[in-house]
């Protein structure tokens, strides 16, 4: 910040003038606004353990009934961004959400898009459009901008899941809101992931015949995830990424606009160093334990827990058990960098 000056070295009579016309002297901000090399990043790696949040996620369950809250969420803030940031990466909205045997959360929609991610309990169900989508351990279900969607819970035990959301963006345009609704009538039928979608390299005949679907596959079952994955692996040298992106099926295009979701698997015992990115990224512990060496920060990780990635970090991602693979599902920034036009892989 060497050259350009502070804006102390102005005579107050200008600053005074300036700010009275609603204007701001560029150069003593230049170099904070344009740093050379490399971003000034305020995100800071960090991790979430499951360990800590669940109890607190329960327990909000107690206090707060759902009719009370519309969403059971406990937002995961990034200390770097600030005390009161709903973001866990720059671009990325995370919230583990609870909901009890029998709660019903009631249906809307709104400019921002979700997707869940489930993490434990069985019974769970999103509802998008009148499809009734199932909550697994490690489904993917999207609820994309401007979709109905209500969740409901039929089984015995607490549904826990994890929510990426593009918020952050949408906030900062200044363009999120929600719509409430009647409850949807549900369709009597299996998600497309069992009917039109259900094998990669095979589309219902009509889809060729008509312009792509913005969002034809609304839910990935982690059981295919994890075979395809395994199945990925075997033709994968050791040290490289086993990584599986989640795509629409129809334009082989990232599955949502803002953010990206992949799957990645590290072998027993491997390693891998992802290249440097322009991009922030969040990493969620699907299975297994292991550590990550984030800008030459540690920090450890078991099944459940959920990793801060600042943009343009060196990632060094070590699975610790010699005998079983990990699983990790990963949300980053990708997509909008592309559209924007500055994604970049740096090494
Ligand atoms: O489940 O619809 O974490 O609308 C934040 C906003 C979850 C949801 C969040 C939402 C939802
Ligand atoms: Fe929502």
């Amino acid at each position: 910040m060497s050259g350009l000056g502070t804006i102390d070295e102005l005579p107050p009579d200008y600053r005074q003038a300036l700010s009275a016309s609603n204007v701001l002297p560029l150069w003593p901000s230049l170099r904070a606004a344009l740093p050379y090399d490399k971003p000034a990043r305020r995100a800071r790696p960090v991790a979430w353990r499951y360990r800590d949040l669940r109890p607190a996620l329960l327990r909000a369950g107690e206090l707060t009934p759902i009719e009370k809250a519309e969403r059971r969420v406990l937002v995961l803030s990034n200390p770097g961004l600030g005390p009161d940031a709903m973001r866990a990466a720059p671009a990325i909205f995370i919230g583990l959400q609870l909901i009890l045997p029998g709660e019903f959360a009631p249906n809307h929609r709104h400019s921002p898009s979700a997707v869940r991610f489930v993490i434990e309990g069985k019974g769970g169900y999103t509802v998008v459009q009148g499809e009734k989508l199932p909550m697994e351990k490690g489904d993917l279900i999207l609820t994309p901008s401007g979709l109905w969607h209500q969740h409901g819970h039929e089984g015995k035990e607490p549904v826990i899941w994890l929510d990426a959301l593009d918020l952050p963006t949408i906030n900062t345009l200044e363009a999120s809101y929600c719509v409430e609704g009647e409850p949807q009538a549900i369709r009597n039928e299996p998600d497309a992931s069992q009917t039109r979608f259900r094998r990669a390299g095979l589309l219902p005949y009509q889809a060729l015949e008509t312009a792509p679907a913005r969002y034809p596959l609304l839910r990935y079952p982690w059981r295919e995830v994890r075979e395809a994955l395994h199945s990925l692996s075997g033709v994968t040298p050791t040290g490289k990424a086993v990584q599986l992106a989640y795509v629409n099926p129809e334009t082989g295009a990232e599955c949502m606009p803002i953010l990206g979701f992949s799957a990645l698997m590290l072998r027993p015992g491997e390693t891998v160093a992802p290249p440097r990115r322009s991009t922030s990224a969040v990493l969620h512990v699907v299975e297994g334990e292991g550590e990550a060496e984030i800008d030459g920060e540690t920090l450890a990780w078991s099944e459940s827990d959920t990793i801060a990635v600042p943009t343009h970090a060196d990632v060094r991602l070590a699975n610790r058990n010699p005998r079983k693979p990990t699983y990790l599902f990963q949300v980053d920034d990708a997509p909008l960098q592309k559209k924007l036009g500055f994604y970049e892989v740096l090494n």
